[in-house]
């Protein structure tokens, strides 16, 4: 070869176009061979590509790659997350439309990603704001619909009374709303929910079939279904009404001191209408969040209704209260509270001088052991509980259930902290909910012939609220049933929905249909999905039971989506800062305007110094960030693919390092040079070369398969260096081809640039796997240690199973050994086979 160094800037573009031009990687759903579908999370089209999404989209990328080298036919997709409040937001702030904004990033991330060489099918492209695929998801919204799997129930929303419009969690801070400032209410709406609480123990069960699903995302998974099981019973109240408590520690029950209810139980609303006190309490208790995190971290309120209930054993009076951090939407929305054994009760009961009551302890003897300022929540042994003591907590709870069926105040019961999956949002930029209100038919569903509901171009997002609710037309409709004058629902679906299917969406993508399910059945499940650790529970679960709702109406065949899930780390960087005078805040600055020297950094800007921070995720507001377009340029895409993929495992955090990147750029150019090494016509054999070479190969292949980028790398590092001190030879020849095809998923514009120089036909991007020689991954010679009275003295390198006496006498024929005797007469020689020999003189 004559160039002696690659030019990523000549290279990169030339191959990324001949991929195109030559469709390699365009997925052929009727190819004989084997599929394999590799997915990566798709992203949302904020505007550019972050490092996070280089690294993901790398691995998936350099197994996709390898996967089409091992002789699969290769579904390796993208698309675009594209509904959502960013492009509301950024329609507000300067005056764009969504739709505008949004293809517009989509335009530039594409452009980016194919900057960096991915092998994906751009044919098939999803982008979830266009009517081609939201009006897919009406259609299969309507038959889920049809099976009784959506509904609508009044639910609180967060409500901003100034801006009068509907606030999504995240727009609802400390309590107010993030554009007016007002108090945010809680308010009832009628909303559309899904059904996802019908598969609750499917979706428990599922988890134990997913063995290659990371532990940690299961068990969040588990716990967001939160499956429990208790006893639901009743007392009697001081007025007569019964109150029905739910309880996982009925074991407890002789430690109840207090019972509490929900701001929103019939009976704390009773209580409020004859008490205007207990009426400001409720109200001060709806100005808080609404999320059980925010319940579970606030202040522990009550309100002592005078009411009281009788314990059902003891007889005892428990007074009642209204309680902020009873949650209506729970069990029942009420509670025998146990301060012992409880925290939250506990600080309740410290609060307002409640007794705290010991009924389970380490040990009998322990009975009266007073609390060390916290509820024990732990195992052990029942005490101070009449007929129950000295049971444990097992055995307490069965005795307590049992008894309570039997005398009929109460039943076991199981519940579960899943809720059904309100979808409903009150904004534009997502996909119409396709339904009609008829005054006279009611609910009516939007033919499917009528399909795509669209949305409107021309929205006005001047004023606050809902653009398709004030839309002058949109919503005006004749009713398909009646033809009377009619309206549709201006509510558009959670952008979670869009998620949850596009992958099938990916495999098969008829016009006239969703998804073609023979088509589809080639692909899936996928066999590896590939994303970040913040999608454990949301996503992954509606993905899930879509998935399972589709089967459940006969659409699909199959219940699980992803066969296999990897959660890779974070892109990580140290932050530079300096704090502000004027205001005490810090202001931030990027790697480029820091000047880092040994120990210290400085601003290049006025040479004095800022403080270095932590290590943490690349984000913007902290400008610890390098932009992906800016090192491409600079290093090409291979050194950036390499570095995404070296040093760290896949699912640990990367640092990002300066010299980090420069050393892969480096390694771009030794394999460059190695190229050149390259000679058909050299002969003679290398036989532990050989070896080295099939060895690696047999390797980075188990690597790859298990997502071990990092020592795939390190493999291919050993074999460069292999090659670099091997003389030349048909061997070192065959090595430089070997790892060139091996390197090829990872560095594929290199790859293809010393692919052509060495006249082969054709693109690496096509070529197979190297064939591995079983033979010559066994070692066939060992080191054998010889000692002279136990210290060593030489080592020799023999076939391996050489037998006793061979090894013996060459031993002994050692120069250094001999040395060593000294002509001392030999007494007794120890040989252990394959390892060790010792001579006792
Ligand atoms: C008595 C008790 C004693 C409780 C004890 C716990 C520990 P999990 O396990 O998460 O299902 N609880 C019941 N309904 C509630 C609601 N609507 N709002 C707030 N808390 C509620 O939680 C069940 C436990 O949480 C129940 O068991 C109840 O307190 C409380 F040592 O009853 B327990
Ligand atoms: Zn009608």
């Amino acid at each position: 070869m004559s160039e002696n160094r690659f030019d990523p800037s000549q290279a990169d573009g030339r191959w990324q176009h001949a991929w195109e031009a030559a469709q390699s990687f365009k997925a052929d759903s009727n190819s004989p061979k084997p599929k394999s579908y590799v997915l990566e999370m798709f992203p949302y089209p904020s505007g550019r590509i972050h490092i996070g999404h280089v690294r993901n989209y790398t691995m998936g990328d350099v197994l996709a790659r390898y996967k089409r080298m091992r002789g699969y036919e290769v579904l390796h997709p993208m698309g675009w997350d594209a509904f959502g409040m960013p492009a509301e937001n950024a329609a507000m702030e300067k005056g764009v439309h969504p739709g505008g904004w949004t293809r517009e990033n989509i335009a530039n991330m594409k452009a980016q990603l194919k900057r960096l060489g991915f092998a994906l099918d751009w044919s098939r492209e999803i982008a979830t704001c266009e009517p081609d695929y939201y009006g897919q998801e009406q259609a299969l919204f309507l038959d889920l619909y049809a099976a009784g799997l959506v509904y609508r129930k009044e639910s609180a929303v967060n409500w901003d009374p100034v801006d009068q419009t509907v606030l999504a969690n995240e727009q609802v801070i400390d309590g107010r709303g993030w554009r007016s400032g007002a108090l945010v209410e809680k308010r009832k709406l009628s909303q559309w929910f899904l059904k996802i609480t019908d598969f609750a123990q499917d979706l428990l069960d599922g988890l134990g079939n997913l063995e290659n699903w990371p532990d940690k995302v299961k068990l969040m998974q588990e716990n967001w279904i939160g499956k429990s099981q208790g006893l639901q019973f009743r007392f009697t109240l001081s007025n007569g009404e019964p109150l029905e408590v739910y309880t996982t520690r009925p074991d407890t029950i002789f430690g109840a001191s207090f019972v509490a209810v929900a701001a929103d139980h019939p009976i704390a609303q009773g209580v409020a209408a004859g008490n205007p006190a207990a009426a400001d309490f409720i109200a001060l208790c709806k100005q808080g969040g609404t999320t059980a995190a925010e319940l579970e971290t606030a202040d522990k309120l009550g309100f002592d209704t005078g009411i009281i209930a009788k314990h059902p054993f003891t007889g005892v009076d428990l007074p009642l209260y209204i309680a902020n951090f009873v949650l209506m939407d729970y069990g029942t929305g009420a509670i025998m509270a146990v301060p012992g054994h409880d925290q939250r009760d506990f600080d309740f009961a410290t609060k307002y001088g409640l007794p705290i009551l010991r009924v389970v302890a380490e040990s009998a003897a322990e009975a009266d052991k007073p609390f060390a300022g916290e509820a024990e929540a732990g195992d052990g042994v029942i005490v101070n509980s009449g007929f129950i003591d000295g049971m444990s907590v097992a055995q307490a709870k069965a005795a307590i259930i049992g008894r309570a069926e039997s005398e009929g105040w109460g039943q076991g019961k199981t519940v579960w902290r899943l809720r059904d999956w309100g979808v409903s949002r009150q904004r534009y930029w997502g996909t119409p909910i396709p339904f009609i209100h008829c005054g006279a038919c009611g609910i009516v569903p939007v033919p499917k012939d009528q399909l795509p509901v669209v949305l409107p171009e021309d929205v006005d997002f001047a004023t606050p609220g809902n653009p398709l609710l004030r839309h002058p037309t949109w919503k005006h409709v004749d009713c398909p049933t009646c033809g009377g004058k009619a309206e549709r629902e201006t509510d558009t679906l959670d952008t979670f929905v869009d998620s949850s299917w596009y992958f099938l969406r990916f495999a098969s993508q008829p016009a006239d249909r969703p998804f073609d399910p023979e088509e589809l059945a080639k692909w899936l499940p996928v066999e590896q999905y590939i994303g970040g650790i913040e999608h454990a529970i949301l996503h992954l679960l509606y993905a899930r039971f879509w998935t399972r709702a589709l089967q459940h109406i006969g659409k699909i065949g199959f219940a699980e989506p992803f066969a296999s899930l990897f959660t890779q780390g974070m892109v990580t960087h140290e932050t530079y800062s300096r704090v502000d005078a004027q205001n005490g805040q810090p202001v931030y600055f990027s790697p480029a305007e820091v000047d880092r020297g040994g120990d210290g950094a400085v601003l290049v800007a006025d040479g004095a110094p800022v403080e270095i921070g932590r290590v943490i995720k690349m984000s913007k507001s902290k400008k610890n960030v390098v932009d992906p377009d800016e090192i491409v340029a600079r290093y090409g895409a291979d050194a950036v693919r390499w570095f995404m993929l070296s040093d760290s495992p896949p699912e640990r955090d990367l640092p990002w390092s300066e010299a980090g990147i420069e050393g892969c750029a480096r390694f771009v150019q030794r394999l460059w040079r190695l190229f050149g090494l390259y000679d058909t016509a050299a002969s003679g054999e290398d036989k532990a070369l050989d070896r080295k070479t099939h060895q690696t190969v047999a390797a980075v292949a188990e690597d790859i398969e298990a997502l071990s980028f990092n020592k795939a790398v390190a493999r291919i590092y050993e074999l460069a260096s292999a090659i670099d001190k091997a003389a030349p030879s048909a061997s070192r020849s065959a090595a430089i081809r070997t790892i060139l095809l091996l390197a090829s998923p990872m560095m594929p514009h290199l790859a293809e640039e010393a692919w052509a120089q060495a006249g082969h036909a054709g693109l690496v991007a096509d070529a197979a796997w190297p064939e591995v020689d079983p033979a010559l991954l066994v070692e066939d010679e060992v080191t054998i240690a010889v000692q002279v009275k136990g210290k060593l003295r030489d080592t020799l390198t023999v076939a391996k199973g050489l037998p006793q006496p061979e090894l013996e006498a060459l031993a002994l024929a050692s120069e250094k050994v001999q040395r060593s005797l000294d002509g001392a007469q030999v007494r007794k020689v120890i040989v252990v086979p394959d390892r060790l020999v010792n001579i006792v003189a």
